[in-house]
């Protein structure tokens, strides 16, 4: 089967060693954060072929997360270095209210991507595309690569996309994320939203996930996160619901990544909706238990065990 490809930008991240606020910190570990990456390493933990696809500095930062992304088992050969620009990096400010990220990106390796890049072999031969409301707040080239993404309509399409609306407020002060995003979420084959984003974003038009499919009735499958709660699925014109199950939270970024992952490769492989649903729930597991993004899915055998489990035994 042709290979998954992820497109997005991955950042070093730099986190106060131990957790607390920036402004006090005295040490910062260094990590890596980006939104496709993490999809794609969790995909190739579920052993889906994957790429990730981004641009990257010719620096320290950039080889370390080209290395890092490799070695989790996805194809990185579609990743280019700009001689000319940096790789982006972002900050953690861990607060008592949670914590707030510092982007330092503009300009970035990234951010220079365009729509060239679809004739790039890795976009062109790969069997589904994926990316995600992220990219289009980058620069005006990198929305103008999404839109050329989507551009086809839905039954054209040469193989199908795959939008994580991922709504990063910090990323658009010019206030044009409600309409940007909505008009992706609209075009893609299938789309994944947190209830609580859609709701920052569309207000009282996404009620519940019944509202917000009113609004994306397009893509094929819809799936509309609410946190710990629940997630639905949307196919077609089915509905399928399944309760998250009860994890014990270390920190939760990276886990609508998972989630995604998680439900993609159920897909990939010929799961029914229900069970994809779970797939995406535990794999989200993964990330919830970890500080970092990308965290130890369960063994094949205690997840193929998992997965079976009535939904009474389940949540
Ligand atoms: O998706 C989880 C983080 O890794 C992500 O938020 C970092 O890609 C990132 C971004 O742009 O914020």
């Amino acid at each position: 089967r042709p290979p998954v490809a992820c497109i997005g930008e991955t950042m070093a991240a730099l986190v106060p060693d131990p957790a607390g606020p920036l402004d006090g910190a005295g040490v910062l570990g260094i990590r890596i954060a980006g939104a496709e990456s993490n999809v794609a390493m969790y995909l190739a933990d579920h052993g889906v072929p994957v790429r990730w696809v981004s641009a990257l500095g010719d620096d320290p930062f950039g080889r370390r997360i080209r290395a890092e992304v490799a070695a989790a088992g996805v194809d990185v050969s579609g990743v280019r270095t700009d001689p000319r620009r940096p790789t982006g990096l972002l900050v953690k400010d861990p607060g008592t209210d949670g914590t707030r990220v510092h982007y330092y990106r503009r300009g970035s390796a990234a951010s220079a991507l365009s729509p060239a890049l679809l004739d790039d072999d890795a976009v062109r031969t790969a069997g589904l595309v994926h990316f995600s409301g992220i990219t289009p707040a980058l620069s005006t080239g990198c929305r103008d690569l999404v839109t050329a993404l989507l551009e086809a309509d839905p039954g054209e399409r040469t193989r199908p996309v795959s939008f994580d609306v991922n709504h990063r407020a910090a990323l658009w002060p010019d206030g044009t994320a409600a309409d940007v995003l909505l008009r992706l979420a609209r075009r893609a084959d299938l789309t994944f939203v947190g209830l609580d984003e859609a709701q920052d974003l569309w207000g009282d038009a996404a009620a519940d996930a019944a509202a917000v499919r009113d609004l994306l009735p397009r893509p094929r499958i819809l799936v509309v996160k609410d946190g710990a709660r629940e997630a639905t699925a949307f196919v077609g014109s089915e509905v399928h619901t399944v309760p998250a199950p009860r994890v014990d939270v270390v920190e939760p970024v990276g886990a609508g990544d998972a989630f995604a992952a998680g439900f993609l490769a159920g897909l990939l492989r010929g799961e029914a909706p229900v069970r994809a649903l779970r797939l995406g729930h535990l794999t989200a597991g993964a990330a919830l238990r970890v500080t970092g993004d990308h965290g130890p899915l369960p063994d094949r055998a205690r997840l193929a065990e998992l997965l079976d489990r009535t939904s009474e035994g389940w949540a």
